[in-house]
């Protein structure tokens, strides 16, 4: 039986998510799954957000979670949702406002939280930064951000509210990872004087490491791990230590990367997809010199987020990419065999999902986009818990 009647099959006896991206593909570029999969996963609804952006979890179980126009919120389950005050300024529109929140490794010692933001800037500019501050949490559920410190700035700042990226993520040596997109402006994502449309690993003060591969030219440039990255919106580790980032591509051409140390990842001179006004860009097999990406969709999947699954609560799931999907409204499962990356399940969700996170006990936690937008707890049928 071929592919396609497959999925013919597949959206007859599911009855759902047929008109969904993740039909055939467009230009042979990915191997996708041919539709859309049942629920694997049973869904609780925990809470409502004004358009959040990003969580992370405590160690004693509590969620912080970012709202883009820019307020910091402390969620216990079943419990009043709490204000953490202290958070930076932010430049609320478009595309920018409070974005992403982590822990540093040693949070339980020494309280440091960090978060990226869209920052004004002279007359009509703005740029993504990253602040970290001391979590002093109270006992009426809430608490406060001390000693606030801007540690890093895209350069330059630049006028639109677009492709901000600012996902970050901590490596198993403590280091902290940047993803700067290119700020809907193409061209500085190759050039060495910008930091924007660039992969970055800094310490956790925000100072260059030594070994980064282009510390010896200074500047912003040290900053850089990879370049020629467009709005990379999901960064992950695996098992093995790996970098793994999703980059939202222009009409097509999304991207999962495998970042690789100094390489170039080609935009705006490659990309699997092409402008939106349809004139082309080169595909990314016309010049093998750019990075390709690992796999690639057209039409697009949007993705918001990205985590590499670790847990027991979905064992089939182990190792495997997760990624929010925003405009496809689904969560989109990716296998590996080796680096190679695959497509294997796309689930239907109905509303576009801003971010995606593994929680303590294995079971994956979504935040839905926009005005309205719920926090969600997916658990899997096992009963294992
Ligand atoms: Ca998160
Ligand atoms: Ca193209």
């Amino acid at each position: 039986m071929n592919k396609f009647l497959t999925a013919l099959i597949g959206c007859a006896s599911l009855l759902v998510g047929c008109d969904a991206p993740g039909g055939m593909p467009a230009g042979g570029k990915a191997d996708q799954a041919p539709t859309a999969n049942a629920h694997p996963f049973a869904i609780t609804e925990i809470a409502t957000f004004e358009s959040p952006w990003a969580m992370a979890f405590l160690p004693d179980g509590r969620l912080l979670v970012t709202e883009k126009p820019g307020r910091l919120k402390l969620v216990q389950p079943g419990a009043m949702i709490g204000d953490i005050s202290g958070v930076p300024a932010v430049d609320f529109g478009g595309q920018g406002g409070l974005g992403d929140v982590v822990l540093h490794p040693q949070f339980a010692s020494n309280g440091l939280v960090y978060l990226s933001f869209a920052e004004k800037g002279e007359g009509d500019t703005r740029g993504a930064a990253v602040a970290r501050g001391v979590l002093t949490l109270d006992d009426k559920g809430g608490g406060a951000l001390s000693a606030l410190t801007v540690i890093w700035r895209q350069v330059p700042k630049v006028s639109g509210n677009a492709h901000y990226g600012h996902r970050l993520a901590f490596d198993k040596e403590g280091k902290l990872w940047i993803s700067s997109g290119d700020r809907a402006k193409f061209d500085p994502a190759q050039d060495m004087d910008s930091n924007i449309g660039k992969i970055l690993r800094l310490n956790d003060d925000g100072s260059v490491p030594a070994d980064n591969p282009f510390a010896s030219q200074g500047g912003v440039a040290a900053q850089v791990w990879s370049l020629g990255h467009r709005n990379p919106l999901g960064l992950a580790f695996d098992a093995k230590g790996q970098p793994w980032v999703a980059e939202m591509g222009p009409k097509g051409g999304d991207e999962l990367n495998l970042i690789l140390r100094g390489r170039n990842y080609g935009w705006p001179k490659v990309s699997n997809g092409d402008h939106y006004d349809g004139s082309v860009i080169p595909d990314h097999d016309t010049a093998p010199q750019y990075e390709a990406p690992k796999t690639s969709w057209t039409p697009v999947i949007a993705p918001g987020d990205l985590i590499i699954y670790s847990g027991s609560e979905f064992p089939d799931w182990q190792g495997n990419a997760v990624f929010a999907g925003l405009a496809s409204r689904s969560l989109i499962r990716v296998a590996f065999n080796g680096n190679e990356a695959r497509e294997v399940a796309r689930y239907d969700m109905g509303q576009r999902i801003r971010e995606v996170e593994q929680g303590p006990a294995g079971d994956l936690w979504l935040l839905e986009d926009g005005a309205g937008a719920r926090l969600l707890k997916l658990t899997g049928p096992s009963g294992a818990r």
